[in-house]
């Protein structure tokens, strides 16, 4: 098994992606507090994406605007378009795969979310260190990159030297430090997927107007922690040998894969709280715990070792649609349900057939999901069936079927 340092993975994600999405589209958000909200009428509405600007007052996602308000005055809001009273992303998806085309000229991507893919720069790195032909990297390669632990050493007091005079200087002291004629050191491959990494943001914001932050490392999982060290707009190269500095610290539900029940698990069973202490159990210690397979990858995880390939994705493996109904809202009547699975399997029609068209695939399966109120679980009951025709109705009738054994009320006509 390899060490870990055998590929250069990227994680790139947009910053403030609906906000960018808006302010592309009227300019005069550009530069300003702003945040997109979904849904107007309670509270102003649920705030699911802010812009940088609007965070500097302490506003963040989920918050209801009219809270966001008392905090920013001059918050100005844009509005998720809403289409058979549901919120339609169409606009951001759209978006969405005007960015994943051009990430996907650079090299082989996996979609990871609307607004963020995992890119495999290996094979790329190995191209570019060809033609470099032992040529020293330079800085104006990596205007935005920023070197996790660097600089080492520092004298000067950090809070009287400015971000950007740190983060040229960490740059300058790691790019010193690279054997630039040996194409095998990793730490020189991440630096040339570095600077691959910049001309892939400058693509995407020349052809599409839209800013992102990346990560840059040997695997998914440091990639995706690298990414968020320095947004917006910036990126981040995380290298081994600062994984135990940036793990010592690492909450461990912030990791990749951790943010759930096992994350959860690892706190209460072995008492600690950051991603470096797992480094003091054996992996066979780590196995009786969490059994043999998260047992082996925890103990590589803590060490900055992983191995989950990148597969080939540039668009959902599912298409979804869904909406909430909190607390008095909830639906009571059999109708209620039937007509909102209608609304549903409505729009479901109209993105599985232009799916159809765009990326020539049919899908198979239905799976139906539903929250019961109260539960704070995200579904309390999901069941499938056979997706034979792209039909709202048909859709609709065998959504309805798939759960209508869990109603609980005995009376026919209430839910
Ligand atoms: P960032 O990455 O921290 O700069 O900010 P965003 O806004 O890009 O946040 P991210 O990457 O977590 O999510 C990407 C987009 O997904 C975001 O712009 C809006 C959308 N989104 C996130 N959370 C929710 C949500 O709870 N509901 C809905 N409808 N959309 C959401
Ligand atoms: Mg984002």
């Amino acid at each position: 098994m390899s060490n870990g340092q055998d590929r250069v993975v990227a994680l790139l994600d947009m910053d403030c992606f609906f906000v960018q999405v808006e302010q592309r589209q009227n300019p005069h958000l550009k530069n300003k507090p702003c945040a997109v909200v979904q849904y107007k009428s309670w509270k102003g509405g649920g705030i699911v994406s802010v812009s940088y600007e609007a965070r500097a007052f302490g506003v963040t996602k989920s918050m209801w605007a009219d809270d966001a308000k008392k905090l920013c005055p001059d918050l100005l809001l844009a509005q998720v378009l809403e289409s058979r009273g549901k919120a339609n992303l169409t606009k951001y998806r759209e978006a969405s795969a005007e960015v994943m085309e051009v990430m996907s000229r650079f090299a082989m991507i996996e979609r990871a979310s609307i607004d963020e893919a995992f890119v495999d720069l290996t094979n790329a790195v190995r191209e570019r260190l060809q033609k470099l032909q032992g040529q020293p990297v330079s800085a104006d390669l990596l205007p935005t990159t920023y070197i996790e632990g660097f600089p080492q050493g520092l004298t000067t007091a950090e809070g009287t030297v400015e971000k950007e005079e740190m983060r040229k200087q960490g740059l300058l002291q790691w790019l010193d430090s690279l054997q630039s004629d040996n194409t095998s050191s990793p730490e020189l491959q991440l630096t040339v997927g570095a600077v691959i990494v910049e001309e892939m943001r400058a693509a995407i914001e020349r052809q599409t107007g839209l800013q992102c932050s990346a990560g840059i490392s040997h695997n998914k999982v440091l990639a995706k922690l690298a990414c968020a060290l320095h947004k917006p707009n910036r990126q981040t190269l995380v290298s081994l040998g600062s994984v135990p500095q940036v793990f010592s610290q690492m909450p461990i539900s912030k990791v990749r894969h951790l943010g759930g029940k096992l994350g959860a698990s690892i706190i209460e069973i072995l008492g600690i709280e950051y991603m470096g202490e797992l480094t003091q159990f054996t992996e066979s210690q780590l196995q009786s715990h969490f059994g043999e397979k998260n047992g082996s990858w925890l103990y590589a995880m803590c060490r900055g070792i992983e191995h989950e390939p990148v597969r080939p994705r540039q668009v959902t493996k599912t298409l979804g649609c869904g909406k909430n109904f909190p607390g008095k809202t909830a639906l009571v009547t059999r109708e209620q349900v039937q007509w909102w699975l209608l609304q549903l399997a409505q729009e479901l029609e109209e993105r599985l057939t232009k799916d159809r068209n765009d990326n020539d695939r049919v899908a198979t399966q239905l799976a139906v999901s539903i929250r019961v109120l109260g539960d704070k679980r995200l579904s309390s009951l999901r069941r499938c069936c056979a997706l034979t025709h792209y039909d709202a109705h048909k859709m609709s009738q065998d959504a309805f079927a798939a759960i209508r054994n869990y109603n609980t009320s005995g009376i026919q006509t209430e839910w």
